[in-house]
């Protein structure tokens, strides 16, 4: 054994892969934290994590944002949010791996990560210049830690030194996510909501008689619970806007600019109006569409109060979020449609999700035109001058409600004979005529309608077919007040809506 020692070149010492990893885990995890803790300052959407997810929802293209609603429904943001930490802890590994021996090819990563950050941040309309801190703190966070960790665990990586250092910032990561957290959520929309009290509207909805829905068919209930409503928006995190922070301001092409403050609102007499919403990404047969009892004021009376100049086109509204729908100005002037600025909702005051303190109602058009939650601006413009937030991803200017009909029952295996079929059709601003249903491609029958309780709500339908033993389709047809029945042309749901008559099958036996 004559090995000259002398001659091998000088041990680097290296960190073993899981020792490397982690580190680029825990620098991650630190970045997170301390990003989160000042975004409990200077806004929740600075936190770096729901920054870039903001950042990707906004960049991901129609066609896959629509695919992504349907395939996860109101977890499509859930869905975001878990494939984007498994990428970011598979980055850090990564990042972790690649610097086994010198610190720099993982600080190089923490920095290009930490930039994109701080241009996501940048990028928000949400966010003022104060919210880049978060980032910016982030990303000096991710370096520092990676920087120390990797320090002390190449002078003895299973050292109590390292175990130590490694326990504390995995610890300091923690306290400040949930301190940040908190923080966050000490502005209290919750509370403020709380606050709000009864909404007594001083001109109230129609009564709804026993016989406007065939829930006990299988149809949906008349109203909607308010935990049951669909959502649709592009909010990452829900926006947290307290009454006393909230004002509306109506401005653009009017004589006076006006700016309303809650109590503003809340004082004047409220009207309540039952209206079913419905998204325009919904499929024929889809889930997307609710009906509720609203509470609010006359988005008419507003805009009287502003003054509307003459050659104006749309209203051009701004959510809280930074998100923009265009209103025809006619669906919101003319006082037959209704169209109104909501704060409740079902006996309550609106609920978080669903756009507190203040939302946008117009009955007969789809949510993406009319139906801003948390809305805080409304300028009065035309068409040329304001490109809303779909329009921009080639949904369409004009976008009425499409009259449609859905199947709700029945469902899988049912005894032979006669069997009831049952569901829902809507025409808002028009009203439903008529419904009816067809069998193995037999002759259309007429179903059954409830009672109508306004126009602007969807009615619930049943008719029986004879089924023998074995499996069968129906399909369903409506037709609205102005003649117009549903045709059986199928089109997606881009640029304006879907259209078809939806189809169920169902096993007799
Ligand atoms: N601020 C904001 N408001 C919004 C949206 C949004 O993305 N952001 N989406 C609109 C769409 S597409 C629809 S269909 C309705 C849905 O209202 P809901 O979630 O209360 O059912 O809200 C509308 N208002
Ligand atoms: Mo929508």
């Amino acid at each position: 054994m004559s090995t000259n020692l002398a001659d091998a070149p000088p041990e680097t010492p290296r960190l073993s892969a899981p020792v490397a990893g982690l580190i680029g885990v825990i620098s991650l995890v630190a970045a997170l934290g301390a990003g989160h803790l000042v975004a409990g300052f200077v806004g929740t959407n600075a936190s770096p994590f729901f920054a870039v997810g903001n950042a990707a929802i906004d960049v991901t293209p129609g066609w896959l944002k629509d695919f992504a609603v349907r395939a996860f429904g109101t977890a499509d943001k859930a869905v975001l949010l878990a494939g984007m930490a498994v990428v970011a802890v598979a980055l850090a590994v990564g990042a972790g791996l690649a610097s086994r021996r010198r610190p720099a090819p993982g600080l190089v990563f923490v920095g290009v990560v930490g930039v994109l950050g701080v241009v996501a941040v940048f990028t928000r309309p949400d966010l003022g210049q104060v919210a880049v801190l978060a980032p910016v703190v982030s990303l000096a966070s991710g370096l520092a830690v990676f920087a120390w960790l990797h320090r002390s665990a190449l002078d003895g990586q299973y050292s109590s030194t390292a175990r130590r250092n490694f326990l504390i910032a995995v610890a300091g990561a923690g306290v400040a996510g949930v301190a940040g957290q908190l923080i966050g959520t000490s502005k209290d929309a919750e509370g403020s909501r709380a606050a709000v009290g009864r909404l007594v509207p001083a001109r109230t909805a129609p009564p709804v008689p026993a016989g406007a829905d065939f829930a006990k068919f299988g149809t949906p209930s008349f109203f909607t619970p308010n935990a049951d409503f669909y959502r649709i928006d592009t909010a990452f995190v829900v926006p947290q806007v307290r009454t006393e922070d909230w004002s509306l301001r109506i401005h653009g092409m009017v004589d006076r600019e006006v700016i309303y403050s809650w109590s503003d609102i809340r004082d004047r007499p409220l009207v309540e109006r039952i209206v079913t919403l419905c998204c325009v990404s919904n499929p024929v047969g889809g889930p997307y569409i609710s009906t509720a009892r609203f509470v609010g004021v006359d988005l008419a009376d507003l805009l009287d109060e502003a003054g509307v100049r003459t050659g104006a086109q749309q209203v051009f509204s701004t959510s809280e979020d930074g998100w923009t729908a265009g209103t025809p100005l006619s669906a919101m002037t003319d006082r037959s449609v209704g169209a109104m600025l909501a704060i409740g909702m079902n006996g309550e005051p609106l609920p978080i999700e669903h756009g507190f303190p203040a939302r946008l109602v117009v009955p007969g058009l789809y949510g993406y035109v009319s139906a801003t939650k948390w809305v805080r601006d409304l300028e009065v413009t035309t068409w040329d001058a304001r490109t809303p937030y779909w329009l921009q991803r080639g949904w369409s200017e004009q976008a009425p409600i499409k009259t449609e009909s859905r199947i709700d029952a029945p469902s899988g295996t049912v005894p032979a004979g006669q069997v009831r079929v049952a569901g829902i059709a809507w025409a808002q601003h028009t009203g439903i005529d008529r419904v009816e249903v067809s069998i193995d491609d037999g002759p259309w029958v007429p179903a059954e309608l409830s009672t109508e309780v306004t126009v602007d709500a969807w009615r619930m339908w049943w008719a029986d077919v004879t089924a023998g033993p074995g499996s069968h389709l129906v399909k369903v047809r409506a037709t609205d007040r102005s003649g117009y029945t549903q045709t059986d042309q199928r089109a997606d749901v881009v640029p304006d809506g879907a259209t078809g008559w939806h189809t169920i099958s169902f096993t007799a036996r």
